[in-house]
This record gives C-alpha cells, structure tokens and sequence, in this order.
C-alpha cells in the first residue's frame, strides 16, 4: 500500500524538494496551502505538468485554524505528517513576534493535538516531523551538537524551541512517533528573496545584466553552516523511517560568513563584492547570532545521512539560476514590461 504524507508549508523552499522526493517513493503526497490574494503556488506548479495520479492533493488550511487543521487530518488520514509551516524568517519576527509565536509556535502544538486525537480515536498511529531550526542555538558556542544548550535570539527562535519541546513532550507522555529535525541553514535556487543567500545571488545576477547598481547588506561577519535543501529533505524522510523516533541535527560541519558567501557569488560572474555592497543599519538585527556551525556526527551514524552538494557547488547552482532569472528580466524590460523589485526592505 502507498504511503499518504501530509505536508504544511508545501508551497515554501522545502516543502515543494520534500513533496518531490516523496513522490518518487510512491507516496500519495497531500499539502496545506494559505488563501492568499495571489497564487502563492509557484514552487509547485511544475508538479502538476505530470500525471494526475502522483500529482499533490491540496488543501485551505493555516497553522493558525486549529479547527482546519482537525478536519484536514481526518480527511487524508495521513501515515507521515511533516511540519514545514512557519512564519519562518528571523528579521521579520522581531516585527511580527506575536503572529510568530502563534503561527511558528502554537501552530505545532495544535497540529500534535489533532493527530493525537485522531490517532487515538481510531487506533491508527501517526509519524510526525517538525522543522525545528539551528536558530534556538543562538548564542551558544559553536559547534553545536544535539547535546548543546538552547540559547534563541529572536521571537523566531523563542518560538521554535517551544515547538521543540511540544514535540518531545507529545513523544513523551503519548507514546507518538514524533521528531525533531534540528536544521541549520539550507538553501537553493528556490530561496525565498530576502534570507541573504539569495538576496546576495538575485543582486549577482541582476548586477551582471545591469537592473541593479548596489547590494545593501547588514551583518557580513555572521557565519553559518550552509547547506542545499535538496539534501535535507531526505533527512527528514529518513527520520520518519527508523524503528523509534528521536531528534537530530542536519548540518554540513563546515561554516563560512556571509562575506565569503558574496565574495564568492561575485567572483562567479567576475565581479568584485567590494565594488557593490555596502552595509545598511536597516539590515541588522536587535540581537544577532553570530555563529552556527553543526556537529552532524551523530546523525551520520544514526540515519547514515550525508550532504552530497557543498558550499561551492550551492553557490554556483544559485548564481546561475539567479543569472539567467535576471536575464529573463533584462528582455522584458527591453520590451516595455515592468520588472518591480519585491520585499518591503528591511528584510
Ligand atoms: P519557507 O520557504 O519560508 O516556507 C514556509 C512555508 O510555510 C510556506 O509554504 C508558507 O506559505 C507556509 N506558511 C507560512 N505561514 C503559514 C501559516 N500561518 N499557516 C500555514 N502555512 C504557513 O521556509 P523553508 O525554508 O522552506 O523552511 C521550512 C521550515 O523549516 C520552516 O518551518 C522553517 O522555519 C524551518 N527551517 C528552515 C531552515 C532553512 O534554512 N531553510 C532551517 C531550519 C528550519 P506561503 O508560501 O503562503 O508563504
Ligand atoms: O539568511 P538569513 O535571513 O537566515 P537566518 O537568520 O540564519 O535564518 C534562516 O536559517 C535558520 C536556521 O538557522 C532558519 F531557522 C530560518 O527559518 C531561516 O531559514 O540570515 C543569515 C545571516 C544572519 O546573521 C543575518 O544577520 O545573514 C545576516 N545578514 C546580513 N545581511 C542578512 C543580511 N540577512 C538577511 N536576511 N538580509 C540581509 O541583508
């Protein structure tokens, strides 16, 4: 029998590698999508080219509809239920850190209760992900492990690690199949704009064909450990494969700064950084995180998982995705057509 996945946050960066990976297992893959005024399903939309079969079933839901979400499990009945939703951008939760809470925190907690009743009530048992993040280390010193104390810096990462322990907390007073996929930074052509991976490479490309004049940045000397998305997709799969659940880093073991990261994306397109970027006020944060850098150790002996793009190789797919992105946009500009840059700037 196929297996059935539900994924919130199936039209984010994760969200749609994941339900493309699961659709080559042969999963029926089900995704949780918000009513916006817009289309907000761009990231999935090349998976419904395919045969209607294995194409995603999609549902109204929010992470803030306790209800909806009630009704969603008991329609799909699903056997995996990945938590990807979230509010998930740092800056902007100092903005919105009461939305973060709910959405990013609480939300968790309402989908674990509605599987919970579920489950119980008709005695078939669930396995649940949730996308906690490297951020609820915060200021602790790198590298961090599983075994490393929390420290978050922002209501973002408040949030997430009150998830983290809802998450343990319904694995450990109900018996559920629930786990904790503590990621650091992962990134792909399909990035949202304004996390500075692909703020630096949408400004590479946009720079080379000549639509941009300059790149303002906050923090260049913050590190991270920086990842493809592609392959930490399949961590979280793999997670919900073993015979007990449990929590786990993903992460490369290797960090460089947001400086390294433009100094290269630049020199791709022989172009100088410094010639470019500049730091902006607006751009840093109340309290920053300075350094991340995972300790993978045990989660490569325990799910034998291990990143197969590296630094270089992410930043080159990125650079010339963006590239030929900006070179679409350099011929409709060329034929009258506005091409607006998106965000509301201090992201
Ligand atoms: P993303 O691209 O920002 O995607 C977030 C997803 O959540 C989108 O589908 C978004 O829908 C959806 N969403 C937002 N608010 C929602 C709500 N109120 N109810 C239901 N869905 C909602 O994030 P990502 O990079 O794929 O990350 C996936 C998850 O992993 C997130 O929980 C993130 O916090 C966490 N995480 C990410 C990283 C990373 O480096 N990427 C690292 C650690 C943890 P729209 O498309 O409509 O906006
Ligand atoms: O790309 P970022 O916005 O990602 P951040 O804050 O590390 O969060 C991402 O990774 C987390 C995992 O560790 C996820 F949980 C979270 O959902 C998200 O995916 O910023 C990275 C670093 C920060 O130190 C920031 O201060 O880059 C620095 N930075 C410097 N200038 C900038 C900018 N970040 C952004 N977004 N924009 C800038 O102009």
């Amino acid at each position: 029998m196929a297996k059935t996945a539900l994924i919130t946050g199936i039209t984010g960066q994760d969200g749609s590698y994941l339900a493309e990976l699961l659709r080559t297992k042969g999963y029926s893959v089900h995704g949780i999508v918000r009513r916006a005024s817009t289309y907000n399903t761009e990231r999935i939309d090349h998976l419904f080219a395919d045969d209607a079969v294995t194409q995603p079933i999609l549902h109204y839901g929010d992470l803030s509809d306790g209800s909806g979400l009630r009704r969603i499990i008991e329609q799909v009945q699903p056997d995996e239920v990945y938590n990807l939703g979230a509010q998930s951008h740092v800056r902007v939760s100092f903005d919105q850190a009461e939305y973060t809470a709910d959405v990013t925190g609480l939300g968790v907690l309402r989908l674990l209760e509605a599987i919970r009743d579920y489950s119980q009530r008709i005695g078939q048992p669930m396995r649940f992900y949730q996308a906690s993040s490297s951020e609820i280390f915060g200021a602790a010193k790198p590298p961090q492990s599983i075994n490393t104390p929390f420290h978050p810096r922002s209501p973002y990462a408040v949030a997430k690690m009150y998830a983290f322990w809802q998450t343990v907390n319904h694995r450990e007073s109900y018996g559920m199949y629930a786990c904790n996929g503590l990621l650091f930074n992962h990134e792909s052509p399909r990035r949202g704009e304004t996390f500075v991976t692909r703020k630096i490479t949408r400004a590479v490309g946009r720079i080379k064909v000549g639509l941009q004049k300059q790149l303002l940045l906050g923090n260049l000397d913050a590190k991270r450990d920086w990842g493809h998305a592609q392959d930490y997709v399949e961590a979280m799969y793999l997670m919900l494969q073993q015979d007990a659940p449990g929590d786990y880093v993903i992460a490369t073991g290797e960090a460089y700064s947001v400086r390294e990261f433009a100094e290269r994306a630049f020199a791709l397109v022989d172009l100088d950084y410094r010639d470019f970027v500049q730091t902006d006020p607006r751009f840093f944060r109340p309290a920053e995180v300075d350094y991340l850098l995972g300790d993978p150790t045990e989660t490569n002996r325990l799910l034998n998982w291990h990143p197969k793009i590296g630094f270089d190789q992410l930043v080159r797919e990125m650079v010339e995705a963006d590239l030929e992105l900006a070179r679409q946009e350099r011929t409709l500009l060329d034929a009258n057509h506005l091409v607006g840059l998106k965000g509301i700037g201090n992201e």
